[in-house]
């Protein structure tokens, strides 16, 4: 193209050719650079959002149509989890797991008092920030100790430094580089609703920085749809109650004691749980996820104003689920799949558009996974699996099975059809085998069923086997052992209770 403009015999042409060679040259570095520039990563993370509260993986009851976006973007894990909890307030391990990329015994000061991330094990904002990415944090932040934030984070919005509060007149401390919160006041706004001043200061980082030299990781951080189940009239208004399905587990009462019948949660909806109460708390649970996912779409859509969306990777997950009615259980201090399994999402930048992955992973594989996609190394003290080769590839292996556990009463494993979960309370075992592929709701335990008694003996050794692997109960966290200790030193002592 350069050869046919020259016109032998003109110097001036010449020289003006020469002149538009070389910014033709130049033109096509910048697009190397700029096809070379790292991308951003927008990482949306929602607190208690079920698995199947996104409309477009077959939930007509929702609407999400913002994640639904993402969902015919992106690549979703539909068998995605955490492991389990060792806090009633799941969101604290959930988060240390995901920051740290650590298991759950490998997480350090969980004392749900005085929970810190250790400085032993890197984060995954840590590892951005060294990496050349701004790092912005704006939400939630739980552990509520505050040490990894002025260590990860260069730049943020508003805090939530605690587990939970009331959707308005939230209590939220602004962001300081120093690092030092031990000064810090919250302020309360009555008529604003968290997830919109979350979007808000989202917006306007993304505004400032998505056109910069240097590309940024957002981490928005929403605590909904936590309870309580606050939003705005109009999307209350969406959800009638009369017209909310009961969930096809649902129960007005769990049929024996799990360790966690008393908690806070479960006091949520009153005993029994009436058909009519779990209605009206879904309904709820749903108008205040669809406001969210309206917040999103503020998000998304300031990102693609700003230019920057095709060159962002966006993550989406939530850091556990809920019951509300299932199982006769309202909250999340539980092993069934409305507790563990969690969405998970990936679109942008070399992600495959419109495709599902249903290889069993957990959501701490993110962070090894942002890693293996912005080209970075994996730090040494991380323990999940990166997700990239199963992105990149449907046919590539991930895992044949899931450890669970909560706390020193229940632990569970899955393969890829069966889970067993068991359960030692107060001097009592119960065992339930569930068929996930005939049964993907838990409604019929398998355990005393003759024919599944060699899958039952086999999943007890493979939960064995992998209680030794992981340390449930040997770990370097004192905590963390009492609570494997405990579960481990009852279930042995106690007579096999059946189902
Ligand atoms: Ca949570």
């Amino acid at each position: 193209m350069t050869a046919g403009l020259v016109r032998p015999g003109t110097q001036t042409k010449t020289i003006m050719t020469r002149q538009l060679a070389i910014a033709l040259v130049l033109a096509a570095s910048a697009v190397a650079d700029e096809a070379a520039a790292p991308p951003n990563v927008l990482f949306l993370f929602t607190d208690d959002q079920q698995y199947d509260m996104v409309g477009a993986l077959g939930n007509p009851h929702i609407q999400t149509p913002h994640i639904d976006r993402l969902v015919r973007e992106g690549t979703t894990f539909t068998n995605a989890y955490i492991m389990g909890g060792s806090s009633p307030g799941v969101c604290l391990p959930s988060r240390a797991m995901l920051l740290t990329g650590g298991t759950l015994w490998n997480i350090e000061n969980q004392d749900i008092w005085n929970y810190e991330i250790s400085e032993a094990r890197k984060t995954l904002p840590e590892v951005l920030r060294e990496n050349g990415h701004l790092t912005f944090v704006v939400g939630k932040n739980d552990p509520g100790r505050t040490g990894h934030i002025g260590r990860a984070y260069t730049h943020g919005g508003r805090l939530l430094l605690q587990g939970m509060s009331q959707q308005y007149n939230a209590p939220l401390h602004a962001f300081r580089e120093d690092g030092d919160y031990t000064e810090s006041r919250p302020v309360r706004i009555p008529t604003e609703h968290s997830a919109e001043i979350y979007a808000d200061d989202a917006i306007a980082f993304i505004e400032a920085h998505a056109g910069g030299d240097k590309p940024f990781y957002a981490y928005v951080s929403f605590q909904t749809p936590h309870d309580p189940w606050q939003a705005p009239e109009r999307y209350l208004e969406m959800y009638d109650p009369e017209e909310i399905p009961l969930p096809a587990s649902y129960k007005p009462e769990h049929p024996f004691d799990n360790g966690m019948l008393d908690i806070r949660d479960e006091m949520l909806l009153p005993h029994p749980r009436t058909e009519q109460a779990v209605r009206e708390a879904i309904a709820k649970y749903h108008a205040t996820m669809t406001h969210t996912d309206a917040q999103i779409g503020r998000i998304l859509e300031a990102l693609e104003k700003s230019g920057g969306y095709d060159n962002t990777l966006i993550v989406f997950a939530s850091d556990n689920g809920m019951a509300v009615g299932r199982h006769g259980l309202v909250g999340k201090q539980n092993l069934y799949e409305h507790a563990v399994r969690v969405p998970l999402i990936f679109a942008g930048p070399g992600i495959p558009r419109g495709e599902t992955r249903d290889h069993l992973c957990y959501i701490g594989g993110i962070f090894p996974t942002l890693c293996d996609l912005l080209g970075l190394p994996v730090p040494e003290t991380v323990d999940f699996k990166s997700l990239a080769p199963v992105i990149r590839d449907t046919s590539a292996s991930h895992r044949d099975h899931l450890y669970f556990a909560f706390m020193s009463w229940q632990r569970a494993i899955r393969d890829d059809r069966h889970k067993l979960i068991e359960y030692a309370v107060d001097g009592q075992r119960h065992t339930q085998l569930f068929d996930l592929s005939e049964d993907p709701h838990e409604l019929h335990n398998l355990a005393g069923s003759p024919e599944h008694q060699d899958v039952l003996t086999e999943l007890r050794v493979l939960l064995e086997s992998e209680r030794l692997r992981l340390n449930d109960g040997n770990s370097t966290s004192e905590f963390a052992t009492r609570l494997g200790t405990d579960f481990w030193s009852a279930y042995e002592a106690l007579p096999d209770g059946g189902p």
